[in-house]
């Protein structure tokens, strides 16, 4: 990657760190109504994989959305009033940070784990009915690879070549549970061969690994090969959700050893080693944690829909 797709990258990356840094603070707060579950540590999985999004692209996620879904382009200020439960969020605050859809930008979420990956196929299939070379890009946990969704729609995605890019973001844990106990396979990619498809596994700590991943398996992808399964080892550096008390399963030298390999001092050294001015990086980080208060204070101040207005979609009210 060129020096200015990875500045891009750092942005990106550090732009939501700060988010979810807010989220998590609004969240204990009791501002955020809804579970929140934070994205610190898995920044360089969904930035990375930012470099393949095409607008046309349809992305689905999980109940850890908002790295996606600021990497398909849903801004820091839709996403602030979206979880808050304002209008100005991409649902209009109905969904919250667990079942948003933002519709004109192609990015669904939803919290039932493994769900979105039979919702990826069904999307893809129209995607390759219509031949424009779309993709539909699925992200989902190592928890999710246990499902019957998972095991189920990597096959039939596989018979039927649809244009599917399965991420699996493996942070280590189910909820509490270590990945080691629940997980049979090791990497976890290689579940892709019992399926016949092309199954890797990647460093998720490092953007461009990711990144180069990503690109790689787009383009077979786009092209009509059928899916590619990528698993982006990475991990979580907060609880399960915001407030969970995560020291009754994990160790504080385990956290601080995964530190070691945050993605976004990593990104910061080798721009460094490559001739980028301190300076401008730490500029970078002031403005973005400026415009972030500001999106934040923007939708602190939306309304709330009416009960009326909320009732909208509702089948029978
Ligand atoms: C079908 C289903 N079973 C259980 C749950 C409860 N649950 C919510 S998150 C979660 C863990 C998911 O782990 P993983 O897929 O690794 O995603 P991560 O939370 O690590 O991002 C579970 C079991 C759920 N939401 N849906
Ligand atoms: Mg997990």
């Amino acid at each position: 990657m060129e020096k200015n797709e990875l500045l891009t990258c750092y942005y990106k990356m550090l732009e939501l760190r700060h988010q979810d840094e807010m989220l998590l603070e609004l969240k204990m707060k009791d501002l955020i109504m809804d579970g929140y579950h934070p994205y610190q540590g898995q920044e360089a999985v969904a930035i990375g994989v930012s470099a393949v999004l095409r607008a046309d692209d349809v992305v689905l996620s999980t109940h850890r959305p908002q790295g996606h879904a600021f990497a398909k382009g849903t801004t820091s200020r839709q996403i602030f009033a979206e979880f808050l439960g304002r209008q100005g969020g991409p649902s209009q605050g109905i969904g919250g940070p667990m079942q948003f859809i933002d519709y004109p930008n192609n990015f669904f979420c939803g919290s039932i784990v493994g769900s979105g990956i039979t919702v990826a196929n069904g999307v893809a299939l129209y995607m390759k009915k219509e031949g424009k070379g779309r993709m539909a890009v699925c992200f989902f946990g190592d928890g999710a690879s246990n499902t019957g969704s998972f095991h189920e729609g990597l096959n039939l995605a596989a018979i039927w070549k649809l244009p599917v890019l399965f991420i699996l973001e493996n942070n280590q844990y189910g909820e509490a549970m270590p990945v080691r106990e629940f997980v049979s396979a090791d990497p976890i990619s290689k579940r892709a061969a019992a399926y016949g498809i092309e199954g890797i596994t990647v460093d998720g700590m490092d953007v461009m690994a990711v990144a180069g991943a990503a690109i790689a398996a787009s383009e077979k992808v786009r092209q009509g090969a059928g899916p590619i399964l990528i698993e982006a080892v990475t991990y979580r550096y907060k609880g399960h959700y915001g407030g969970d008390p995560d020291h009754t399963y994990r160790t504080r030298d385990e956290i601080e050893q995964w530190r070691q390999k945050d993605p976004i001092p990593r990104l910061a050294a080798h721009l460094l080693a490559i001739g980028v001015p301190e300076a401008d990086l730490a500029q970078m980080d002031q403005q973005i944690v400026q415009k972030l208060r500001e999106d934040q204070e923007w939708a602190l101040a939306q309304p709330f829909l009416s009960i009326e207005e909320a009732t909208d979609h509702v089948l029978i009210p």
